[in-house]
């Protein structure tokens, strides 16, 4: 007896060794689709969670109603975006670097996603707060975390405000909006519908923003977010980084034969929409649309960002055994830094040689702060915390079988 059913595997359009195929994906024109009430329902979003809001087009020009609708007329508000995406570029080039060296032990970078983070912090009011994975360090450099904890909490030395208890990146900054991240994929998604719903409940008018990657959302914890945030509508944005890489599974097995993560959001009643993850102008006028909803009022939103992860999932993995060597150059929705910089020449606002400067300025200033962090201790050069740290922040009021321990530890 012969079987007709036959499994099926999502496989990556090409593999190491084959020509970069980005030939199957649709790129809609920039500017195209109309912008959303803010009140809008789940059923009328569908062709904004199918397309892709975007608007920068390839001559670098902002055209049509959500360029319009963002109405940045401030230029420098667009430099310091630029300066926070090269910023974090080479931070993250720096420290990989450092890494290869041996002086910490682990790196995550987020090259070729920096308009993401860079760009939805923008929107954010203090007492908001992210829940965000590894991978959106650019919500801190936009916010202007101090590049000392940053950094020292990569090298976990006496810089690093977690004393060395996180994996490096998992950073922990409550008073930037930054819920401690898990090493626990999902979990920020449960995390962030929980907080919201505590606060709208509390009278608070804070909002809550949870952060997941594709490969992600194939956890329950995904669904069990969208499931509540659906039942009770907290104030909570809740965002998808569909960078087509969960380490080296391919984006198709976390979508299966849905069509958009974005789209999975409206079988639960939650309006979403799709954007441009490279395009710095679009993450602006999504991120401004979504917290604009969110704090009148209107309940959950989901927002799918499309990009690429152009770096190695992390420092200890090898992108080359699973893609296409130049995978990354032939992403067709390009490189954030180079679009936004391509927009500001073009409406004369920063030129070549501005750039050069301003990339100098940056290294020198990441330079001078990895120089003093290290002094304080690198994996080549340990300077032990002291021990006492072991017992810092975790009791409000320590445990007597705790305080002995510390006695019995001398420390
Ligand atoms: C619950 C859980 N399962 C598995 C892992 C191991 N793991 C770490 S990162 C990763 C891939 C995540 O990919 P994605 O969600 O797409 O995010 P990206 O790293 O691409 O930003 C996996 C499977 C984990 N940390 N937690």
């Amino acid at each position: 007896m012969t079987s007709h059913i036959k499994l099926q595997f999502a496989h990556p359009p090409a593999r190491p060794g084959d020509k970069p195929d980005f030939s199957s994906l649709e790129i809609p024109q920039a500017g195209t689709l109309p912008v959303l009430a803010h009140d809008v329902a789940a059923q009328d979003c569908i062709d904004h969670a199918n397309s892709l809001v975007r608007v920068l087009n390839d001559a670098g020009e902002a055209v049509g109603p959500w360029a319009e609708y963002l109405a940045l007329e401030d230029p420098d508000a667009l430099r310091s975006g630029l300066r926070d995406m090269m910023k974090s570029r080479i931070i993250d080039m720096r420290m990989m670097n450092a890494q290869r060296q041996g002086k910490m032990s682990f790196y995550i970078q987020g090259i070729g996603e920096e308009a993401v983070g860079c760009g939805f912090q923008r929107y954010l009011r203090k007492g908001d707060m992210n829940f965000p994975t590894y991978r959106q360090q650019g919500l801190l450099i936009a916010a202007g975390y101090p590049l000392e904890k940053l950094m020292g909490q990569f090298y976990s030395n006496s810089f690093d405000p977690l004393l060395g208890r996180q994996l490096p990146t998992l950073h922990s900054a409550r008073e930037y909006g930054y819920f401690t991240v898990s090493g626990n994929l999902g979990t920020q998604y449960v995390h962030a519908v929980g907080w919201a719903m505590a606060n709208a409940l509390t009278g608070q008018d804070t909002i809550a923003i949870g952060w997941i990657g594709d490969g992600s959302t194939a956890a329950n914890d995904f669904h069990t977010a969208l499931l509540s945030a659906s039942s009770y509508w907290p104030p909570v944005i809740l965002n998808v980084v569909n960078n087509q890489w969960a380490i080296s599974t391919y984006t198709g097995v976390a979508r299966g034969h849905g069509r958009t993560y974005a789209a999975r959001a409206l079988g639960y009643g939650i309006p979403a929409i799709r954007v441009d993850g490279n395009d710095y102008l679009a993450v602006l006028a999504a991120s401004k649309w979504a917290t604009e909803r969110v704090r009148q009022g209107h309940g959950a939103v989901l927002i799918e960002w499309y990009t690429y992860r152009v770096g190695a999932h992390s420092s200890s993995d090898d992108p080359s055994a699973y893609r296409p060597k130049d995978e990354a150059k032939a992403w067709p929705l390009g490189d954030p830094i180079e679009r936004l910089k391509q927009h500001l020449i073009l409406i004369d606002e920063w030129s070549e040689a501005r750039h050069v400067q301003a990339e100098s300025e940056i290294l020198a200033e990441v330079i001078e702060v990895q120089k003093r962090v290290e002094a304080a201790g690198t994996m080549l050069d340990p300077q032990p915390i002291p021990g006492a740290s072991l017992f810092k922040g975790v009791y409000a009021d320590t445990p007597e079988h705790i305080r002995r321990q510390r006695q019995e530890m001398g420390v």
